[in-house]
């Protein structure tokens, strides 16, 4: 493994890179401005001036972004095998579903909820599908999976627990309804390499936004 840098914002994406490394037992430099989310963007931007998104990480040659796209990189050709159920697995497709779900249909759906209910709380539930569906599914999926990846620890994990995490600091759904999801969000917790991530990390806890909603703006039960 060749040594990367990652670029780093406090509480946010890029902690899934850094737990990666954590977890595999990688060296990495980790930069970012201690309680600056705006040095520790500007430090992004001198890498990274067209896309300054956090993780920006320095792979080789190359300045590397999208989470999703990192971790792949770094398991497929430096841990192959690891953190990931074998190709031929059963279990591979639903890996691929959660591991592309955290970005692709959850966070997108819940920030858009999150922004358009600040400024116009819903007086009616939307017939499509939203944060609480979203949600949802994942819930269910846990109640008879231990992990997202099927029966073990895997990188679906790990991109689905910033999602569910920062969902949860939103406020946008009434956690105590999704007991599985929290008993894995526990375990997540748990893990010694989730635990130097925060250390190394999140030194400063979760700084700046988002501020909560309030709770009226969640959805009532169904
Ligand atoms: N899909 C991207 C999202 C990257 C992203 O938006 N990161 C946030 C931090 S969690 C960020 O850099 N926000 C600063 C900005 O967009 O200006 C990924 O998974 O890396």
């Amino acid at each position: 493994m060749p040594p990367i840098t990652i670029y780093h914002l406090e509480g946010r994406r890029s902690e899934r890179v850094v737990w990666l490394m954590e977890e595999l037992g990688f060296p990495y430099e980790l930069k970012f401005v201690n309680n600056s989310l705006g040095g520790s963007l500007a430090e992004i931007r001198k890498v990274n001036p067209k896309m300054p998104t956090a993780p920006t990480v320095i792979y080789e040659d190359q300045v590397l972004m999208e989470s999703g796209a990192i971790i792949d990189v770094i398991l497929r050709r430096h841990a192959p095998g690891k953190l990931m159920p074998a190709l031929d697995s059963p279990e591979y497709p639903w890996h691929q579903i959660w591991y592309q779900y955290a970005e692709g249909s959850l966070l997108p759906r819940v920030g858009t909820d999150y922004n358009v209910w600040q400024i116009k709380p819903p007086e009616r539930r939307s017939p499509l599908v939203d944060s609480e569906n979203v949600i949802r599914f994942a819930e269910d999926w846990l109640t008879t999976h231990p992990y997202f990846g099927g029966a073990q620890f895997t990188s679906a994990d790990i991109m689905m627990e910033f999602a569910l995490r920062y969902t949860w600091l939103l406020n946008i759904v009434d956690t105590d309804r999704y007991p599985a999801i929290n008993g894995w969000l526990a375990r997540m917790h748990a893990r010694p390499a989730y635990q130097r991530m925060v250390a190394t990390a999140r030194p400063n806890g979760m700084i700046g936004p988002p501020v909560p909603l309030p709770d009226e703006a969640r959805p009532p039960p169904r």
